[in-house]
């Protein structure tokens, strides 16, 4: 039995901010994060440890080194939500009580869901990869490493992803290393995806086709992975228009990127989301449709944005102001604008900057059209974004680059 002010659910990007952002409001014993792993993983990094450009061990720290000081820390996992009585059960059968609450449990990855994706994972040399977990993600650099010639073929599942360019930055990557290395003769480079566009935002998508065109990369839209033959490396696809008609392809590299899905133990509770499973959020506040003690941020929440970490921190203020005039009875002012930020690493040393918000139109940083690949969007995902995300984001002191975007057009102050 425990009580607080302020409960947090999940400890990762979303919940350590906010954790972070309340620290220096509310005593000790006032806020409690419930987080069931030992480590804190930046995963935006798993991209670039794919590639060979960082390690694991870059990407991961021990997730009490990251969570403020301030708060309580609770070992384990909520798998009951009652948001009628504020409460909510954990894995080892505490009931933890609040007045306000946060939801950060991010998106599950769902590897089961295609048949022989795990086994394929788990034996040695099958071909097999995958950058979005800590557990399979160095796999991918040591199958590049050895790619002699074949297929190399990338997905993109029939569900929510999470940062939805990092499913081909690996396949630029990928092109590129094989063009560095003598071997992009011997290879097809294939992007399969489920989705209707190469990428939701215009501008970007337009900068990306041109790039696949000049680098002889075949993509197949409307094409989802269904099954894995591990033995004999065929990958089966199936055409999403036309669901009765599968495709057998071979493979000599395959980077699969998981089905997922808001978590089971937040989608059972029906009254705190939406039919597809995630918290039912104001799409300007973040506060829920129905219990306003509620807040939600990151990648379980209903609000049509991308799912990045970079809308996290554009969230993280907004949580905070509005939840601070919850608390104090006054009304919501803060709105987020939908912005999400993916830099698609088009290869060693280039990168291509998307920033946009909830109507999918370009809300650039820098004064000049990010549609192009540039070195410094490069360096600022490998050198900058790192330690902004460690020392600043995670300590409650990065809200995005708002300020940063309206300083470099000058528009400072309206
Ligand atoms: P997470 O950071 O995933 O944290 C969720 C936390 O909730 C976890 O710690 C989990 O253990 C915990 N949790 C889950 N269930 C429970 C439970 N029942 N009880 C308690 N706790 C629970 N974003 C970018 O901005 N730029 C990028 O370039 C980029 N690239 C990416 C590349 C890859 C390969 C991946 C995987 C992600 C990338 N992202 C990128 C996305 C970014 O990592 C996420 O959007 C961000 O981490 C979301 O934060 P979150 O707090 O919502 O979820
Ligand atoms: C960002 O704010 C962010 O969150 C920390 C990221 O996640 C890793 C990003 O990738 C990007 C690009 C941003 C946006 C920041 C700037 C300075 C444009």
């Amino acid at each position: 039995e425990h009580r607080c002010k302020l409960l947090i659910v999940g400890g990762g990007a979303g919940g350590c901010t906010m954790a972070s952002k309340f620290a220096r409001h509310l005593k000790k014993n006032e806020m409690i994060v419930i987080e069931p792993s030992d480590m804190h993983y930046y995963q935006p990094m798993f991209t670039l440890i794919g590639g060979g450009i960082k390690k694991l061990s870059d990407s991961g720290k021990l997730m009490k080194s990251v969570l403020p000081e301030n708060a309580t820390w609770i070992k384990d996992r909520v798998v009951d939500f009652n948001p009628h009585k504020n409460t909510v059960n954990t894995l080892n059968g505490d009931t933890i009580s609040y007045e306000f609450l946060i939801i950060a449990m991010g998106l599950q990855l769902n590897y089961e869901q295609i048949p022989g994706l795990i086994e394929a994972l788990n034996i040695p040399n099958t071909g097999v990869c995958s950058n979005y977990s800590p557990k399979y993600v160095n796999r991918t650099f040591e199958i590049l490493q050895k790619f002699e010639s074949g297929n190399a073929i990338f997905t993109y599942p029939s569900s929510p992803v999470k940062c939805p360019g990092a499913p081909q930055k690996i396949c630029y990557i990928t092109e590129d290393y094989l063009r560095k290395h003598g071997k992009r003769d011997k290879a097809n480079v294939i992007y399969n995806t489920s989705l209707p566009v190469l990428f939701g935002v215009r501008k970007y998508a337009d900068a990306l086709w041109k790039l696949v065109e000049k680098r002889n990369i075949k993509v197949n839209l409307r094409t989802n992975l269904v099954e894995i033959r591990q033995k004999e490396k065929i990958a089966v696809f199936q055409n999403l228009d036309i669901p009765d008609q599968t495709t057998e392809m071979e493979y000599s590299m395959l980077h699969v990127t998981p089905p997922m899905s808001s978590p089971d133990f937040l989608r059972k509770c029906s009254d705190l989301v939406t039919e597809a499973g995630f918290v039912n959020a104001h799409k300007d506040t973040l506060q829920h449709v129905t219990f306003p003690n509620v807040f939600t941020i990151g990648d379980c929440s209903s609000t049509p944005n991308s799912k990045t970490a970079a809308s996290v921190a554009a969230q993280s203020n907004v949580v905070f102001e509005n939840m601070k005039a919850c608390m104090n009875n006054k009304p919501l002012k803060s709105v987020y604008n939908g912005y999400a930020s993916c830099p698609l690493v088009t290869g060693y040393g280039k990168c291509i900057l998307a920033e946009f918000d909830y109507d999918l139109n370009p809300l650039e940083t820098f004064p000049i059209s990010q549609d192009k690949e540039m070195w410094l969007m490069y360096s600022m995902k490998k050198d900058v974004m790192p330690p902004l995300y460690w020392h600043l984001m995670l300590n409650g002191r990065w809200n995005g680059p708002g300020n940063f975007r309206n300083l470099m057009h000058l528009k400072l102050g309206k």
